[in-house]
């Protein structure tokens, strides 16, 4: 039976989109800390360690756990990485607005190709939506809501990738079949999450994932700027044509 074309691709944020975490989530991160009078600090080698944790609230919760000066009962645990939390995404927000974060390369030509071309756009994010609001109109420009079809955020999937609910809420609200679309991640969560919900995945390394493990990955490469490395694809660069070639060979591949 022939496999269907694809129609739509299903995109990270943090980490794909571009390089948010090192120079935007940890250094808000740290505000936080400080703000609250909080003598911690997350350096870049132990914000890695810490990112392994889904979710910002839940990876200072995480943190609080391990801390031998943190409070002892577990409603002021929780209470203390909800104020530090909701205090890191505006400080979040603050640095994003001042322009330092770019999307990475080849994002923005991706894009426009996929406008060009039909080709429908979701996002599926385990980060909040104050965040995307924040960082998607200095990547995209004002009127950003346009380009995506479909957005899932931390607060339409609570459970936090790698489980698969945000791909499904994804695929669901783009009204697209799994084998008609093809991810983007930059992690092994959220490769995991997009395998889970039964899509393939493209990943495009990012700083603090750049040695990990893709088991399962379509493929593998730097980012869409680098020249694509599978059967079918030519051309020096990654874009549609390229995944289209990825899709249909992982398509060929599976198992009937
Ligand atoms: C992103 C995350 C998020 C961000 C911070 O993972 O894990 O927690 O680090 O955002 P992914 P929040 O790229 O796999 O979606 O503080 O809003 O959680
Ligand atoms: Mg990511």
């Amino acid at each position: 039976m022939p496999f269907p074309d694809l129609c739509a691709l299903i995109l990270d944020v943090d980490g794909t989109l571009a390089e948010t975490e090192r120079d935007g989530h940890r250094v808000a991160f740290n505000r936080a800390f400080a703000i609250l009078g909080l003598d911690w600090e997350w350096d870049v080698p132990a914000y890695g360690h810490w990112l392994r944790v889904p979710g910002g609230r839940e990876r200072l919760r995480a943190f609080i756990d391990a801390r031998a000066d943190a409070p002892a009962s577990h409603a002021a645990r929780d209470e203390l990485a909800r104020v530090l939390h909701r205090c890191k995404n505006v400080e979040y927000a603050a640095l994003v607005e001042t322009g330092g974060i770019a999307a990475r390369p080849g994002i923005l030509r991706l894009l426009d190709e996929c406008a060009e071309q039909g080709i429908r756009l979701a996002v599926a994010t385990t980060t909040g939506r104050c965040n995307i609001d924040a960082l998607f109109p200095r990547l995209f420009g004002v009127d950003w809501e346009a380009r995506f079809d479909a957005l899932v955020c931390a607060e339409d999937a609570p459970r936090k990738k790698p489980d698969s609910l945000a791909y499904r809420l994804a695929l669901a609200r783009l009204g697209v079949d799994s084998r008609q679309s093809l991810a983007i991640e930059d992690s092994p969560a959220g490769l995991a999450a997009a395998r889970a919900a039964d899509v393939h995945c493209l990943v495009t390394r990012s700083m603090y994932f750049a040695e990990a493990e893709f088991p399962g990955a379509a493929a593998v490469i730097d980012d869409l700027d680098a020249p694509p490395s599978w059967p079918g694809a030519d051309g020096a660069r990654v874009g549609l044509e390229a995944l289209r070639a990825l899709h249909r060979s992982v398509m060929q591949d599976r198992p009937a």
